[in-house]
């Protein structure tokens, strides 16, 4: 196991690499270039220069998030064709560098999505929250919303200019059902899964946040039925899964502990978001200190799932609140991923000594 950390760049995140760097047993940081639009390779130069900052602090960069997908490939557009020879090299570009895994998604229009960016705990920390009655409005007016709410800073997935014209993306997507998001899935992943086996980097799907359509938009990343077709798809295990405990864990019917502990055991997950959320009620959440006994998941059935399956890929902890008055990016601040990531490895020493007794 390796633990890291999610990191948006010297530019654009408050949180230096030179922090990180002293999170006991962080080995490395997931990282992306964010300035080359969506579609375009990434040039080798701009990912060298990357690499060179987070090594020269004394980290590593193997895990990448995200390669995003171009619309055209999700929606199956005969321009589909050019995107997926520039995700080609994309690819070859990272494995050059040493990157091991990709981190994508493969949700029509919407990233994740939460309802308030700015959710107070009686402790008097910010989380996020989903709720359900936060997306009866139009697509538009819960974009406006939430981007209101964002305090000027650009979340992953959530490109103010791209969001301006929502309606039109949902125009563009108006064909697309399941099925057919599934075909196109197959598609993409048939058409570069021999890239990835050659340059030894493995594509890593993460789950839909939340596990259930939007506004009627089709999802397949939901469950345990949606991960074993999209793993049987292109039966490979470069076709991989980033196992996110907080998206998987948002629909009460899925068994995170069951689910993950197959998947590990399939040898499907290369890298593991783990982050603990609370329901309100059977539709409502928000996403909750990583400790098991602040939220509604067992993060120590999950880890142990892990362990006991023969995993060695990469974790992070995925969100964390804002403590201590740390503000920015939510759920990307400093002090709670890194309470976060001491003690999933906790958790993970704790299990490991138990095995060898
Ligand atoms: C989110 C996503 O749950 C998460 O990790 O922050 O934005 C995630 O990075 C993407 O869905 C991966 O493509
Ligand atoms: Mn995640």
């Amino acid at each position: 196991m390796q633990m890291t950390l999610r990191w948006f760049g010297s530019d654009q995140d408050h949180v230096k690499l030179e922090q990180i760097r002293q999170i006991p047993g962080v080995q490395g940081v997931v990282g992306a270039l964010y300035d080359v639009p969506v579609g375009e390779v990434w040039p080798k130069e701009k990912i060298k220069t990357l690499k060179d900052e987070v090594e020269s602090a004394g980290l590593t960069l193997e895990v990448i998030e995200s390669v995003n997908i171009h619309d055209d490939i999700k929606i199956g557009l005969a321009s589909r064709d050019q995107y997926i020879e520039n995700y080609k090299q994309t690819i070859r570009n990272l494995s050059e560098i040493g990157v091991k895994v990709i981190c994508y998604n493969f949700m029509p229009i919407f990233d994740w999505l939460k309802t308030d960016l700015h959710f107070q705990l009686p402790d008097g920390s910010y989380t996020m929250k989903y709720e359900k009655a936060g997306i009866e409005k139009t697509p538009q007016e819960m974009v406006n919303e939430v981007l209101n709410k964002s305090n000027g800073v650009v979340l992953p997935g959530w490109e103010p200019e791209r969001l301006a014209h929502v309606m039109e993306l949902f125009e563009a997507y108006k064909d697309v059902n399941e099925e057919k998001l599934r075909e196109n899935f197959k598609y993409f992943m048939s058409a570069i899964i021999d890239t990835c086996q050659e340059c030894d980097v493995k594509m890593a799907i993460h789950p839909d946040d939340p596990p259930y359509s939007v506004f009627g938009l089709p999802r397949i990343v939901k469950n345990r039925e949606d991960l074993d077709w999209l793993m049987t798809s292109v039966d490979n295990p470069y076709n991989g899964i980033t196992f996110c405990t907080g998206s998987i864990g948002e629909d009460p019917a899925n068994d995170v502990v069951a689910i993950v502990g197959e998947f590990a055991k399939r040898d499907r997950i290369p890298f593991a978001h783990i982050r603990n959320i609370k329901f309100l009620n059977q539709t409502d959440h928000f996403e909750a200190p990583h400790l098991s006994s602040e939220g509604s998941l067992d993060m120590h059935a999950v880890v142990k799932a892990l362990y006991d399956n023969g995993f060695d890929g990469y974790i992070r902890p995925d969100h964390g609140r804002m403590i201590w008055g740390e503000e920015g990016r939510p759920g990307y601040g400093l002090y709670d991923r890194a309470i976060g990531a001491s003690y999933l490895q906790g958790l993970w020493e704790a299990i490991v000594k138990q095995g060898k007794d």
